[in-house]
């Protein structure tokens, strides 16, 4: 149940405790400030609670619903349930922190302070940036109208209010053209969309319906996967399974009506191709939410969140650290990678904190479990230099079973037990003890 707090009125959670003992509504300060309640929010926040005294941390996030998204593939192939992918975010926070329930409208770091929709101002002495990349399904032309319409063909894995709606246009899918898009700007797990065009194609091969459908997977990027390792598995599979690829192929828009969608050769961008659909698996554009966006105190001009790259501190205010999707280090936007930062940003700011230099480095590791069926996933680990960083002793650019159960069983409940309650930084440990005498790192 919902309280609304009686010091700050900000609504804060019955369990956290306010921190606004100057009893000022619309002001209060916190030694740390944590912009953000998503996967990088939780983790950093969880940390932090054990160090920090009382009323001391403070994380703003208007959400009430905490999704764990990386399940959200399943759920577009009917294997999960949207309901078994979220918690309530009162319970995903640590208890010792205090939640401001409102969205950060606008980051003024030079006066140590984030304006919340709620009308409060929040000084503080440190801040993590941790807002996540938002879905922009607006930027295409005819997108939100088609995804509207349950029938329409046009779906998308990539939001709670819309990835109920891929199955069923998967079972509908009976002939014609099934279109699986990749946008043109950085996407959180760049690896999903070619993961529910895998799942679409076996599911179809199931229902004896394959021959009748030709699969196309539209990317923007110049190639399938960044990692050559993995990308030379991946084309494999679609040679073997007849997926057409078209790499430098944008969406530009829609019409639902005749079921029709355009693309863009990037390499040419006045030749456009009009193609026709029975299903067309949507991955929006994204970005980061305006009030970072906007910030130019603190974004890059791509609206990213300007850090170093390996201590993951701000590269203009010290006091500042960012991780996740919406920083701008250039490693693949995944939980895994978020993971591996958390304990970068505990560690540095900690440093920076006792007023010295921050020590840790991140090495760009991110993940991202490739489900290439419904029983069995290529497990891509790597690292900025886009170089493997396999935690097994065995070769993960093969389809395996065994990764498919680590990423539908295990993943999600070291996410749940682990990474929420700030114990889990990746999997860097296990690596090293499952490398000790069966191979080398870069075998
Ligand atoms: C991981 O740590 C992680 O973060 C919780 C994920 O996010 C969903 C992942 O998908 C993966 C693969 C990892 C890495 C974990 C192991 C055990 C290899």
């Amino acid at each position: 149940m919902l309280k609304v707090c009686r010091t700050c009125l900000s609504g804060c959670y019955k369990r956290s405790k306010c921190f606004s003992g100057s009893q000022i509504r619309n002001k209060h300060s916190c030694k740390l400030l944590v912009v953000g309640g998503g996967t990088g929010g939780c983790a950093v926040a969880a940390k932090f609670s054990r160090k920090l005294g009382k009323n001391e941390l403070v994380v703003v996030e208007h959400n009430d619903h905490h999704y764990y998204q990386p399940l959200f593939t399943l759920v577009g192939a009917g294997i999960e349930k949207l309901e078994e992918t979220w918690k309530n975010e009162k319970d995903v926070l640590p208890e010792n922190c205090t939640w401001v329930r409102s969205k950060a409208v606008k980051f003024d770091p030079k006066n140590n302070s984030v304006y919340c929709e709620n009308g409060e101002r929040i000084e503080y002495e440190f801040l993590v940036v941790a807002v996540g990349i938002e879905p922009r399904f607006d930027k295409i032309s005819g997108l939100l109208e088609g995804l509207s319409e349950p029938s329409s063909g046009v779906c998308s894995i990539y939001s709670p209010n819309y990835v109920n709606n891929v199955y069923p246009t998967m079972k509908n899918l009976t002939s014609g053209n099934a279109i699986f898009t990749f946008p043109s700007s950085p996407v959180k797990c760049p690896g999903a969309p070619q993961k529910i065009c895998y799942l679409t194609e076996d599911f179809l091969r199931k229902e004896g319906k394959r021959d009748h459908v030709n699969v196309i997977y539209n990317t923007s990027l110049p190639v399938i996967f960044g990692v050559k390792k993995y990308a030379d598995a991946l084309w494999k599979i679609c040679q073997e399974r007849d997926i057409a690829v078209n790499t430098r192929t944008n969406l530009i828009s829609i019409e639902p009506s005749k079921k029709t969608a355009m693309f863009e050769n990037l390499d040419n961008p006045q030749e456009r191709t009009t193609l026709a659909y029975s299903m067309l698996h949507v991955t929006p554009p994204m970005a980061t939410p305006d009030a970072l966006n906007r910030c130019a105190d603190l974004s890059n001009d791509a609206g990213f969140a300007e850090i170093d790259k390996a201590t993951l501190q701000h590269v203009k205010f010290p006091n500042v650290f960012a991780l996740g999707d919406c920083a701008s280090s250039p490693n693949s936007k995944t939980a895994a990678a978020a993971a591996a930062q958390t304990e970068v940003v505990f560690e540095n700011l900690q440093d920076v904190m006792r007023g010295k230099r921050p020590r840790l480095s991140y090495d760009g590791y991110a993940s991202c479990p490739l489900v290439t069926g419904f029983d069995r996933c290529i497990l891509a680990e790597f690292d900025y230099d886009l170089k493997p960083l396999e935690t097994f002793p065995f070769s993960q650019d093969k389809e395996r079973y065994s990764m498919f159960v680590l990423k539908k069983n295990i993943i999600p409940t070291i996410y749940w037990s682990l990474m929420m309650n700030g114990h889990w930084n990746g999997p860097a440990l296990f690596r090293k003890i499952m490398h000790l005498d069966f191979t080398s790192k870069d075998k």
